[in-house]
């Protein structure tokens, strides 16, 4: 299934094939939490944009339309469009960060809805049944996202009650793949480390993980308020212990500096709200480093966004107009930077991929990851 084709030092270029296509690695997966990107692009934009694997999150689609009315519809690849790989969140982590008033126990989780407040409960079984209603390629197990700073005990009690939860996961799984009406009989399932900032907890936690010979393993639990020194540190110590023959994919991160660094020490796939939500507030990445659109300096601009860009917003228009556009409150300007965006991380992830083929990784971070920190 995964397929390592080259590696520089940690660094690796890979392919992983799924029954909705081959997605090369590094990659970047692009987050459509309700389905959407958000900005106004659907499914039609993003092969333009360079997507390989939309991200979708159980925890919105369960509230709204419900996963039961998405099966009804054919499951989300004919819902949404998009007939290349999907994976979906598992609401682990929105449950910990949207939801209000949530009670843990071994069960699994009762919250409150973000939207009406009613009352629901999810756990591993619910996660899963969701998820295959969905259809999704790959389902993410459900686990709890301890914040950082995080006391050792609760940090070591929450990942190993996780654990339990993945063996829930799986069986729940196998037996819904099993199933004559499953949308997708296919539907892979992928491990999530956890253990806070503790080293020992995370390499304990990752030997217990790849004992199920999941598809993919995933580290979560990070970029939750630590530093990025300490994100990295974590990383370098769990990346040892994961299978070398399976995707390894950084939850929720992050900058394209973040991605560089966390590629350079073995990382294979991320997702980030950042590239489409920094977008709608005029914050737009380039090969220079980071412009925001707002600026008075760009009245009269007639350079586009970047000088290099090939994306559709590049192609045709000006910073100049796209000021304008954002100062008048017109949703152009946010479908445009949300375009150029998406497009910086996914050539930014193909640029990456082109040097680890070519050898030259080194020399590619080396030459960018100053200029990609930088505001311009
Ligand atoms: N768990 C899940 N989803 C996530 C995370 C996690 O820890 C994170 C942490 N950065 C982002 N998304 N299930
Ligand atoms: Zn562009």
């Amino acid at each position: 299934m995964y397929k390592l084709i080259r590696n520089e030092g940690a660094a690796r270029r890979g392919e992983f094939v799924t029954p909705h296509g081959t997605v090369q690695t590094p990659a970047f997966m692009n987050v459509a939490t309700c389905g959407a990107i958000k900005g106004g692009l659907s499914a039609l934009d993003l092969k333009e944009l360079k997507c390989q694997v939309q991200l979708c999150n159980t925890y919105h689609l369960h509230l709204r339309p419900g996963d039961e009315d998405v099966k009804q519809l054919g499951g989300l690849h004919k819902f949404t469009r998009w007939d290349g790989p999907i994976l979906t969140d598992s609401g682990g982590f929105q449950v910990f960060s949207l939801a209000k008033l949530r009670n843990i126990k071994e069960e699994g989780v009762t919250f409150a809805s973000h939207i009406d407040g009613h009352r629901i409960f999810m756990g591993p079984e619910e996660s899963m049944r969701i998820q295959s209603n969905l259809g999704s390629t790959i389902a993410m197990a459900f686990d709890e996202c301890v914040e950082n700073p995080a006391e050792y005990d609760y940090a070591r009690k929450s990942c190993q009650r996780t654990v339990r939860w993945l063996y829930r996961c799986k069986a729940e799984m196998d037996r819904l793949n099993s199933l004559p009406d499953t949308i997708n009989q296919k539907q892979m399932l992928w491990g999530i480390n956890q253990g806070s900032t503790y080293a020992d907890l995370r390499i304990d936690n990752m030997r217990q993980i790849r004992e199920l010979g999941l598809d993919g393993y995933a580290i979560g639990g990070l970029a939750v308020g630590e530093s990025a020194e300490e994100m990295y540190r974590i990383i370098e110590a769990v990346e040892p212990e994961m299978p070398k023959d399976k995707p390894r994919y950084l939850m929720g991160v992050g900058t394209p500096e973040n991605i560089l660094e966390a590629i350079k020490r073995g990382v294979d796939i991320f997702d980030c709200v950042m590239p489409s939500r920094n977008a709608r507030h005029g914050h737009v990445f380039t090969w220079e480093g980071c412009r925001n659109l707002f600026n008075a300096k760009y009245t009269l601009d007639e350079a586009p966004l970047d000088e290099t860009c090939d994306c559709p917003a590049c192609r045709n228009f000006s910073r100049a107009y796209i000021h304008h556009l954002f100062k008048s409150g017109e949703m152009l300007a946010m479908r445009l930077c949300v375009m150029h965006n998406i497009y910086f991380y996914n050539t930014l992830l193909e640029r990456i991929r082109k040097s680890l083929d070519e050898e030259n990784f080194e020399e590619f971070y080396n030459n960018n990851i100053r200029k990609l920190d930088t505001r311009i």
